[in-house]
């Protein structure tokens, strides 16, 4: 893959080839941990993606191996500028602003999916499981960490976690805040599969082409409805949302926008009242 620089950030790495986008989390001396700056950088670059009618899918990935050869896709939250009320910025201002990421992730009508490499680690597990999917290289590791650093994520991270990998498991994770190996990881379906580190990258071009050569609205639609089982009122705006822009694309939708602007009263006799 032949990647182009799409945007130069000081924390992270943003590329694009073809129907693909690649968003790198580059703080491999933290294992990518992500401090305020990742976030809005990460987020940034999630809106580029959102706009970009070329682009299908995204990879979102962490850099390394670091000079002591480890790999991290994410260790969450920078630790080192948490504060009182949350990580600081420049200016001292506590934020958990990666919730807002992790909706925006959720809400992108186009498919996410992480390549986890080495650590997947409190907010960064969070992170790669509210991706659509997940491609695990063989030396990835997964849990928690929040209740032994005086941390949690209650939202995505407990009631999302819980549906896919169960209640008991979810709370195992959670509670114990044990790491488990891609293997663990795949056989309780916290994963897609599993590959040689060195072939990661591949496999997840190879994914994203698959789902490439597929209608962007019928996966559009089917994210919103997988995401609509599980975010209440939200996730129904979101389903309703794509609804709403399959019906502006009717004629039938059309002819009242139409009738307004041309200031008489809509036709709509001529459309069925289908079964
Ligand atoms: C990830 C893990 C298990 C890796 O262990 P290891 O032994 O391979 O590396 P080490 O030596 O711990 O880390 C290497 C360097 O990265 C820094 C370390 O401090 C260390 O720096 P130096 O001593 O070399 O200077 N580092 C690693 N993770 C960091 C972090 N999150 N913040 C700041 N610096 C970090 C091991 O490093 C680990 O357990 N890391 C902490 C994981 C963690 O607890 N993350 C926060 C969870 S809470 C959260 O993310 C969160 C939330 O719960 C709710 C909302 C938002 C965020």
């Amino acid at each position: 893959v032949e990647w182009q620089v799409a945007k130069t950030y000081e924390d992270i790495l943003y590329y694009k080839a073809g129907g693909i986008a690649k968003i790198v989390i580059n703080r491999p001396h933290k294992r990518n941990a992500f401090r305020p700056k990742t976030i809005v950088e990460l987020y940034d670059a999630f809106c580029d993606v959102r706009e970009d009618p070329k682009i299908g899918v995204v990879l979102l990935t962490g850099a390394g191996p670091h000079t002591d050869g480890k790999y991290a896709f994410c260790s969450g939250g920078d630790q080192s500028v948490r504060g009182k009320a949350g990580y600081l910025d420049e200016t001292g201002v506590p934020r958990l602003n990666v919730l807002d990421l992790q909706r925006l992730i959720r809400s992108l009508p186009k498919v996410v999916i992480a390549l986890v490499a080495g650590y997947a680690i409190g907010g960064g597990h969070v992170l790669h499981l509210i991706c659509d999917l997940t491609i695990a290289a063989e030396n990835a590791v997964f849990g928690q960490t929040g209740p032994k650093v005086g941390s949690f994520d209650g939202g995505f991270g407990a009631s999302y976690l819980a549906r896919i990998v169960g209640q008991k498991k979810a709370r195992e994770i959670w509670f114990l805040c044990r790491q488990y190996s891609a293997a663990e990881a795949l056989e309780m379906g916290l994963v897609n599969c599993v590959v040689p580190l060195e072939q990661l990258e591949t496999e997840g071009v190879t994914w994203a082409n698959e789902v490439l050569q597929k209608s962007p609205i019928a996966i559009r639609c089917l994210k919103a409805a997988f995401n609509a089982d599980c975010d209440g009122q939200a996730g129904l705006q979101e389903l309703a949302g794509n609804a709403t822009l399959l019906y502006y694309m009717t004629e039938e939708g059309a002819e009242g926008k139409q009738a307004f602007l041309e200031k008489r009263p809509p036709d709509f006799q001529q459309y069925p009242w289908l079964p």
